[in-house]
């Protein structure tokens, strides 16, 4: 390894170790940021877990292990599990929020209501190829629990076309994303604030200009509060809230994971078939619904189930899949296109450069995230784009290289953005300083 990847996989780890967080139940997980997101967070533990697999592969098992351990009844991962050992005003919304020991089937652990895009088989799988011989036990026991995992989101929230909904932009992890703006004008803000007097705590640590706006801060609050008030049942809740909308990325994740449940299934020599069904089923509705062949990207779907026109990178991500060849090659130009303008600079931006709304700074809504373009690799790897994937890889490391682990950059400049020291910013960049392809699922789904 040269000495500058050294220097870079050195830091990488420092940061996930002044990240890390003992814990009594499983051993312990890694806060995405220790002022920002004082807590667990469920996707980025998946993002972390990775990372961790290629250096300390034991952590990445307390890392996900201790999340599931926070497990609903209904199989529902929680967005966020909060330590108790934190300020419970740490973070806005925090447990007084969401009071999930009111709401049947939570775990002892207080938790938010929502979830988050389910990576965490391809983590675990991840996890496994790193230690083999050791890591049966460890899927032996995740195996169930994300087996449940996957069954509550096409359970309790199947569009009843064969795609998951998701209620909050929260959940989708790109939030202020441009392609839920439609969908959240729908939501009065509420007047004089947050409600209940709160305040938001974002802002204690980041610049108001690189964060979601005050208008749409309210309206999370609002619709996390709705689905609250529904007791977080979606049965009842989802014909009333006023945001269910299908997410081509959270649903790419759901058929790539199940592809990794099917890998896990084998090794552990449970059938693997209904996972490759599932896998192919939930790509099949993305093909035939999200994806726009003029277009060549995927769209996430409204409320009434139309296509909310808008190029975000979450568009991109079905490319993890195995798709046709002509949808595969659309992405790609879309990739290399004036929207995404892959360069061996910076990474992808979060959404389309060519459009009046592009904004470098706020959030999901242009800069260039490690998690989104780790993502779009991993899918570019599988389609054999050798040459873009590298290019994409070394626009990676150079920018944390100039930058560091921050959360997000300037997707024009490279400058960095967000909170400094982000877990999966580091976690990703010990992945891709591996320099050999992730071992990730790319088992051929049946068409
Ligand atoms: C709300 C923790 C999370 C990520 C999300 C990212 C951001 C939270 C917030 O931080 O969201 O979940 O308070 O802004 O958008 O993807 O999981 O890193």
């Amino acid at each position: 390894m040269p000495d500058g990847d050294a220097t870079l996989r050195r830091e990488a780890i420092d940061v996930l170790l002044g990240n890390w967080e003992d814990d009594d139940r499983e051993g312990g997980y890694t806060v995405p940021s220790r002022r920002l997101y004082p807590h667990q967070w469920s996707w980025d533990s998946a993002f972390t877990a990775i990372g961790w697999a290629r250096v300390a592969p034991e952590r990445a098992r307390h890392e996900l292990e201790s999340l599931l351990d926070s497990q609903w009844a209904d199989g529902r991962v929680p967005q966020i599990v909060f330590n108790p050992s934190v300020a419970r005003d740490a973070y806005f919304p925090g447990p007084d929020f969401w009071c999930s020991r009111e709401a049947p089937g939570a775990p002892e652990r207080e938790t938010s209501g929502l979830v988050q895009p389910p990576l965490h088989a391809v983590a675990a799988w991840a996890v496994h190829c790193a230690e083999p011989g050791l890591g049966l036990p460890f899927l032996r026991r995740v195996y169930p629990r994300l087996r449940a995992q996957h069954d509550y989101l096409l359970r309790e929230r199947s569009d009843g076309a064969g795609l998951a909904v998701i209620v909050h932009p929260w959940e989708s992890g790109l939030d202020n994303s441009p392609a839920w703006d439609a969908e959240l004008a729908r939501v009065p803000v509420p007047s004089g604030g947050l409600p209940g007097g709160h305040r938001r705590r974002d802002l204690d640590h980041v610049a108001a200009a690189e964060r979601p706006t005050v208008d749409d801060y309210a309206r999370y609050i609002a619709i996390a509060q709705a689905y609250r008030d529904h007791g977080y049942r979606d049965a009842v809740a989802l014909p009333a809230l006023p945001f269910v909308v299908v997410d081509p990325l959270f649903n790419a994740l759901l058929a790539w994971a199940e592809e990794a449940l099917a890998k896990i299934a084998d090794v552990l020599g449970e059938p693997s078939e209904p996972h490759l069904h599932r896998a192919a089923q939930v790509r099949d509705a993305l093909l035939s619904r999200s994806y726009d062949p003029a277009a060549g990207h995927f769209f996430a779907l409204g409320r009434d189930g139309e296509r909310v026109v808008e190029h975000t990178v979450a568009g991109l991500v079905p490319l993890v899949l195995d798709l046709p060849d002509e949808v595969a090659d659309a992405l790609v130009r879309g990739v290399t296109g004036p929207r995404f303008a892959l360069s061996d600079r910076v990474p992808l931006p979060s959404y389309d450069r060519t459009s009046a709304r592009f904004d470098r700074t706020r959030y999901w809504r242009g800069p260039a995230w490690v998690n989104t373009s780790w993502l779009v690799l991993q899918g570019l790897e599988r389609h054999g784009r050798h040459t873009e994937a590298a290019t994409l890889r070394a626009a990676l490391l150079a920018t944390v290289r100039r930058a560091a682990f921050r959360e997000y950059f300037d997707p024009v400049s490279g400058l960095g953005r967000g909170s400094a020291d982000f877990s999966w910013s580091a976690a990703l960049s010990l992945d891709l300083l591996v320099g050999e392809p992730t071992p990730l699922p790319l088992a051929t789904v049946p068409g």
